[in-house]
């Protein structure tokens, strides 16, 4: 009897409470074919067999609110648990969440947020998701703006390569990026973001482009892996390698490569797997009656020439 109580209880507290044979959780990536998000659904695959889950991998090609609506709509339909996602955009993504939301569907985001990002607190239109789990990106950023500054000797001109607004990752680094160059380096000037589409031969064109009005051009921040890569080759088609400094965000075989022949300066490398593997597990606590934090923060590796040849450095170069 007062087992039967307990269960009772505890089902009328936790609402969602799911036998173990019930639970199907999708992880819909920001895109399919990026070497981060490739790493990341290896973390939770790692999860779900620790689990004794079955957790699918289901996006778009690219990284674009547009694409990724439809394959959510067509994830929810399937009804599963709960949906692991990051998310494209930061309110284009709050209507069709909430529609899984609605159904009984737990969300988790991972990476980037929608909204403001702080989840669970009853304030603004997208604090529902149950748990946010990724990198500090503002952190992030002004690591590169330190990196940055230091190289150039606090003097010269750069500019962030960037995606495109309304990516809560990309923005943060940005910000992050900025706030330590006006803090730190004032005398570095900080030149207009260019934004790529997450394209990276858009990215390498827009570095010529650039050189070519500001022909002292010392750096550039990459904010990921796209605009980084992209921004190396354009120095390199430019054969303006040793001149302009590049600090890359993203750690896939390809910036590595640049890191080798100094096309790279600096890699920062997210922990996409932990990121994976954490959002799965968070997914899973709170459909078996756990409370979640509602943000769990990754670590960051900084990889240089000198460093990346070493295990515990190279552990973290992202799988393709
Ligand atoms: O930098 C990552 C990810 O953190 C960002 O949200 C989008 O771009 C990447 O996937 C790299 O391409």
């Amino acid at each position: 009897m007062k087992k039967l109580i307990a269960a009772i209880l505890s089902l009328s507290m936790y609402g969602s409470v799911q036998a173990q044979d019930d639970i199907s959780i999708v992880l819909v990536p920001g895109l399919t074919t990026d070497a981060f998000y490739i790493t990341m659904n290896k973390g939770a695959q790692a999860a779900a067999e620790a689990l004794g889950i079955k957790v699918d991998f289901q996006g778009a090609e690219d990284f674009n609110p547009t694409l990724q609506i439809p394959v959510l709509d067509a994830v929810i339909a399937r009804q599963p648990s709960a949906i692991v996602i990051a998310p494209t955009d930061t309110t284009q993504l709050i209507e069709p969440l909430r529609r899984a939301t609605e159904q009984g569907i737990a969300v988790v985001t991972v990476d980037t947020f929608i909204d403001d990002g702080a989840y669970q607190n009853g304030a603004g239109d997208g604090d529902f998701p149950m748990s946010y789990i990724a990198s500090d990106n503002v952190a992030g950023g002004r690591m590169a703006a330190a990196a940055m500054g230091e190289a150039l000797g606090g003097k010269g001109a750069v500019y962030v390569s960037n995606v495109r607004p309304g990516i809560s990752t990309t923005d943060q680094r940005e910000e992050g990026f900025k706030l330590e160059m006006q803090e730190r380096f004032p005398d570095i000037s900080v030149l207009d973001t260019q934004y790529n589409e997450n394209d990276a031969s858009t990215a390498a064109s827009q570095l010529q482009a650039v050189l070519a009005r500001e022909p002292n051009l010392a750096g550039v921040f990459g904010a990921n892996l796209f605009s980084a890569l992209g921004a190396a080759n354009g120095v390199d088609s430019a054969d303006k390698l040793g001149d302009i400094t590049v600090i890359a965000f993203d750690a896939p075989q390809s910036i590595v490569d640049q890191l080798k022949t100094g096309l790279v300066d600096m890699a920062i490398a997210q922990h996409p797997a932990e990121i994976g593997y954490y959002g799965v597990m968070t997914a899973y606590a709170h459909l078996t009656g756990q409370s979640v934090p509602p943000l769990i923060g990754t670590g960051f590796t900084v990889i240089t020439a000198d460093n990346v040849d070493e295990p515990e450095v190279a552990r973290f170069i992202y799988s393709d």
